[in-house]
């Protein structure tokens, strides 16, 4: 079963990962490089069957990155509150208020202008994606803003005209906007490969927590390279995913004992019921999941 790669990496990082403090101060075990591969034929996904995986936040995330939207407002309108955290502390930090995280995000939800105020997470993924800035130098030696670059629809069209490219790449990592976002990317270049008829999916991920991140960066990753091999009439080929710091948080040490003692059992597959008419049309009803059984979610902190 494919998903033993996933718990092999766990139980590695686990048993031989360096201890280290971390940014958030809560400690790693930490590994320097690592390596999964998942066969996406017939529908297949890395979707975790140890634990169940929220495989609909996931999608909605990636439907919002392709919306190019950086704030969570349109996230926290359908329930999804797995960035939340970064916009609450930032809050509390500037403005010395002690506000509750639900009670932030209640008025996120209801203030319009608030959420425009406090809600934007920087120019993080969405924005690189689709609307990469770029700049153009006048003759007086200044720069002015130029057009921004889409970069999702480049890719698309450059797999439909020039299969054979080494240059279908998406980039989040913009040196020049770090500073600005609320966290820089950890999924930070996917690079796409075309072989025969089938689409193949290189995912370069900085920095990896293993126990909350990457279950969703699993899924999200290979649904994009559904809806990309979808655009191009091509077939969903193999998805290579490659992590830099790959780490496993101290205190989900519940987490990983628990999930380490389970078994992966059955194959669930992805169907898209229907072709929209670019990569930017897709609905969250566009995607069911069948065959998905998985055992009980394992609650755990995210590290902020
Ligand atoms: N920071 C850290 N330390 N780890 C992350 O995985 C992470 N991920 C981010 C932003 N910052 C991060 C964005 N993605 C969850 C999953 C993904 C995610 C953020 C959070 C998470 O908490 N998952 C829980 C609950 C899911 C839910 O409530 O929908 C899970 O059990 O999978
Ligand atoms: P860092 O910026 O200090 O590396 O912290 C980011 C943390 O968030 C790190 O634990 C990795 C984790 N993370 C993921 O694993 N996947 C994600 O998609 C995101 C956004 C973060």
């Amino acid at each position: 079963h494919a998903e033993w790669q996933y718990l092999d990496l766990m139980r590695q990082i686990w048993e031989t990962g360096s201890e280290r403090e971390d940014r958030t101060g809560i400690g790693t075990r930490s590994i320097a490089g690592a390596m999964l591969r998942y066969d996406l034929a017939d529908g297949a996904m890395p979707l975790l069957t140890t634990k169940r995986v929220y495989w609909k936040t996931a999608t909605r995330e990636m439907l919002w990155f392709l919306t190019g939207e950086t704030n969570i407002r349109p996230l926290v309108l359908q329930g999804v509150k797995i960035w939340n955290e970064w916009p609450h502390a930032r809050y509390v930090k500037e403005t010395g208020e002690t506000i509750d995280l639900d009670a932030f995000v209640q008025r996120i939800a209801d203030d319009e202008e608030f959420a425009k105020r406090w809600g934007d997470l920087g120019p993080v993924y969405g924005k690189q994606w689709v609307d990469w800035p770029t700049y153009r130098y006048r003759k007086d030696g200044l720069y002015e803003k130029g057009e921004g670059i889409n970069q999702v629809a480049q890719v698309v069209e450059s797999l439909r005209d020039n299969p054979g490219s080494r240059r279908h790449i998406i980039e989040g990592w913009n040196v020049a906007e770090l500073d600005r976002m609320a966290l820089p990317p950890c999924h930070k270049t996917y690079q796409f490969h075309v072989a025969g008829n089938r689409l193949n999916c290189m995912l370069y991920q900085r920095s990896c927590d293993v126990a909350l991140g990457l279950p969703f960066n699993l899924w999200s990753a290979a649904l994009l390279t559904r809806m990309m091999a979808q655009q191009t009439d091509l077939e969903p080929g193999e998805l290579v995913w490659m992590g830099g710091d790959v780490h496993l948080y101290l205190n989900h040490e519940h987490l990983i004992t628990e999930q380490l003692g389970r078994e992966p059992s059955g194959n669930p597959r992805l169907e898209i019921t229907r072709k929209p008419q670019t990569i930017f049309d897709y609905r969250i009803e566009d995607f069911v999941v069948h065959d998905y059984a998985p055992q009980p979610p394992i609650k755990a902190p995210v590290a902020v």
